[in-house]
């Protein structure tokens, strides 16, 4: 292979919360890097997830779901989401059946970009075939799609279409990354997001919303690996909600972030949680920025 042939790019995978983004990136690189729930705002960085062939390299971004910003967190996430579109390649609209492509503020961030278009109308596993080609047909008056393509990322249905499409667009040039190379992000910040995600799965309301997961800890001895994460909230009450009865809650979160990160990171894992109280940190420049915003 000469290196004339190698082609290499960035897609940026972006939508509105809950369509499923990170489901798909998971998908389409074959492995669950990005958490998924079914909580809106589940995402908040920006996310590589690297596919590697022999004569290609597609840098995906997941991204935070697109939303009018309401405190200083949200603003964060949306400058994640500018930020990818800027160095896009290739922009990756996510929608789903569910959503009428009226003129909102997504629209108007792609038409000022030179990057190539696709549209991906996800979850159709959840409509039927008539309101698909609606679908397809009001979306596709909208602005000048290079494709658009109709997939469950669920049930990996279609996924194929999605990656030949973007090497069709994908422009010659040298890999960014090393082989082998997954993503951007560390092992710390992989475990802290494992966390994230039990919390999201098991507490109702605003809770989720008002925690962040930090890593105190991260040490690989020779068969195991020790990790210590401090659990913040932003109240008091939150805290107790978080610890739950006894223990019970916080002890239930451990062991389901434990197996899922002894399996990511292929080895036995010690976790270790705290909870904390940072007050308000959500709406306070100087906390986001400490943690990582
Ligand atoms: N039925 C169905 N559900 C899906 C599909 N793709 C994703 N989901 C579900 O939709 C929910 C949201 O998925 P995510 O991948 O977290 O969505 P997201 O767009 O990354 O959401 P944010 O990070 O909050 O912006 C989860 O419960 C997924 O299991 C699909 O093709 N079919
Ligand atoms: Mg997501």
């Amino acid at each position: 292979m000469s290196s004339l042939d190698h082609k290499a790019g960035f897609v940026s995978i972006i939508g509105k919360p809950n369509v499923g983004k990170s489901t798909l990136m998971n998908a389409l690189i074959g492995q669950k890097l990005s958490i998924t729930t079914a909580k809106a705002q589940t995402t908040r960085h920006r996310i590589f997830g690297i596919l590697t062939g022999e004569d290609f390299q597609i840098v995906y971004s997941d991204t935070p779901g697109i939303i009018d910003p309401q405190y200083q967190l949200q603003k964060s996430m949306m400058n994640f989401v500018f930020e990818s579109l800027q160095d896009a390649d290739i922009i990756m609209l996510v929608v789903d059946p569910f959503d009428e492509p009226d003129d909102n503020q997504i629209l108007d961030l792609f038409t000022r970009s030179t990057a190539s278009k696709i549209l991906v109308l996800n979850k159709i596993d959840l409509s039927h075939q008539e309101k698909i080609e609606n679908r397809i047909s009001n979306w596709s008056k909208k602005i000048e799609w290079q494709e658009i393509i109709p997939v469950s990322a669920l049930n990996k249905f279609n996924l194929d279409k999605i990656l030949e499409t973007i090497l069709k667009l994908t422009p010659v040039h040298p890999a960014y990354f090393p082989e082998g190379e997954l993503s951007d992000k560390t092992e710390r910040f992989f475990a802290s997001e494992t966390i994230r995600e039990k919390i999201f799965l098991n507490y109702k309301k605003e809770v989720p919303y008002s925690t962040e997961v930090k890593i105190d800890e991260f040490k690989e001895e020779e068969d195991i690996i020790r990790i210590r994460a401090i659990i913040y909230v932003e109240r008091d009450s939150q805290k107790g909600i978080i610890i739950g009865k006894g223990g019970a809650s916080l002890k239930k979160v451990g062991t389901e972030a434990r197996k899922d990160l002894e399996e990511f990171l292929e080895k036995k894992v010690f976790l270790e949680t705290h909870v904390k109280v940072e007050k308000d940190w959500r709406k306070m420049d100087l906390k986001l920025k400490r943690f990582g915003y």
